[in-house]
């Protein structure tokens, strides 16, 4: 079949241009309303905008992480984040009537099967070993310190409950290794879908100079595996029909796997030296033609209906360069951690 045709990205961001000039003038009006009722946890980092974690380029010293474990069973949160070379203060509090365990793998990037039996589940870990196996009895909390090995940065490591049957029952989550603090950096996040989407697919950060680093935190919200794949020229459209020729001659920005399992997370760690609108795309056959595509804008305002600028930024100097749109940018960011969705157009379906 012929890949559906998207609308070109001049014509559209051509038709979006006066809408946003209107709601950025709305926008700005109501900041003076809005700012003041932001409790100031709102602009600090590791709020609820990201996975808990410091962000990268944030204090790697210490991060405090704190895991409730429940007789779901589940861990809450079940995506973890923290970055290389972090000492981690976890705090695991057992919230329901029955023993669990935390138990992390060493073993990066490695999928448990769901369907293995606990036995064999724990010969896993007896044979390959953990970073952290605790006990957590019923109504307890226990305290473990952990120190992210510095080598690992860009890693992600399962963690499971090995009480029989509870990883088969869903008690399972992923501690991801962000990259080591690199200075000045910008953060974002978005999640990927089994409906072929990114979320939100336009994203906007505003660097205050340039070469700048952006970690954008991919989450994976669907069970599919998904790629976050950026083109390195900015401007530019990608087609369906030949990206993949387009890459073998223009290597990505950035291309980073987003493993195939719900609530795993990779982070995409790169540096733009100028601003520029830069699209980015699934490269999983098929996902990109039914519409995994989406634009990161850097230092150029996105569209109307995107998420405001960057999510959570880790330097003093670049939060006051950026505004007082952040705030907005973090609670809008905050909403989408809880509900998932920022709907986009609806697109005919293409099966
Ligand atoms: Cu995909």
């Amino acid at each position: 079949m012929s890949a559906p045709r998207r609308p070109p990205v001049p014509a559209r961001k051509g038709r979006r241009l006066p809408a946003l000039l209107i709601v950025l003038g709305l926008a700005l009006s109501a900041l003076g309303a809005l700012i003041p009722a932001l409790p100031p946890a709102d602009l600090s980092p590791g709020a609820r905008a990201l996975a808990s974690g410091t962000p990268p380029g944030g204090s790697a010293a210490a991060v405090n992480l704190t895991v409730n474990l429940t007789d779901l069973p589940s861990f809450d949160p079940h995506s973890l984040n923290a970055p290389a070379g972090a000492v981690v203060h976890f705090t695991f509090a057992n919230v329901g009537a029955y023993p669990h365990t935390f138990t992390l793998s060493d073993t990066p990037n490695v999928v448990l099967a769901a369907n293995l039996t606990p036995a064999r589940l724990a010969g896993f870990f007896a044979a390959n070993g953990s970073f952290v196996n605790v006990s957590v009895a019923p109504a307890t909390t226990e305290f473990v310190n952990f120190s992210v090995p510095s080598g690992v940065a860009g890693d992600s490591f399962e963690f499971v409950s090995l009480v029989a049957y509870q990883f088969q029952a869903g008690m399972y989550g992923f501690f991801n290794v962000s990259g080591a603090p690199t200075g000045p950096g910008i953060t974002s996040s978005l999640s990927t879908t089994d409906t072929f989407r990114f979320v939100p697919s336009d994203l906007g950060v505003a660097p205050t100079g340039y070469p700048a680093t952006i970690d954008v935190l991919v989450t994976n919200d669907g069970a599919l595996p998904h790629t976050f794949t950026l083109d390195s020229a900015s401007n530019n459209t990608l087609s369906p029909g030949s990206f993949t020729q387009y890459f073998a001659a223009h290597p990505p920005k950035v291309n980073v796997n987003i493993p195939a399992s719900a609530g795993a997370s990779a982070w995409a760690n790169f540096t733009v030296s100028a601003p520029g609108i830069y699209e980015f795309i699934c490269e999983v056959p098929g996902h990109f033609a039914n519409g995994m595509y989406g634009f990161l804008y850097v230092g150029v305002a996105p569209p109307a209906n995107a998420t405001a600028p960057s999510t959570a930024l880790v330097q003093a100097g670049v939060l006051l360069g950026a505004g007082s749109l952040l705030g907005v940018g973090v609670v809008l960011a905050a909403a989408a951690a809880y509900t998932g969705r920022f709907p986009r157009s609806p697109s005919p379906p293409t099966h």
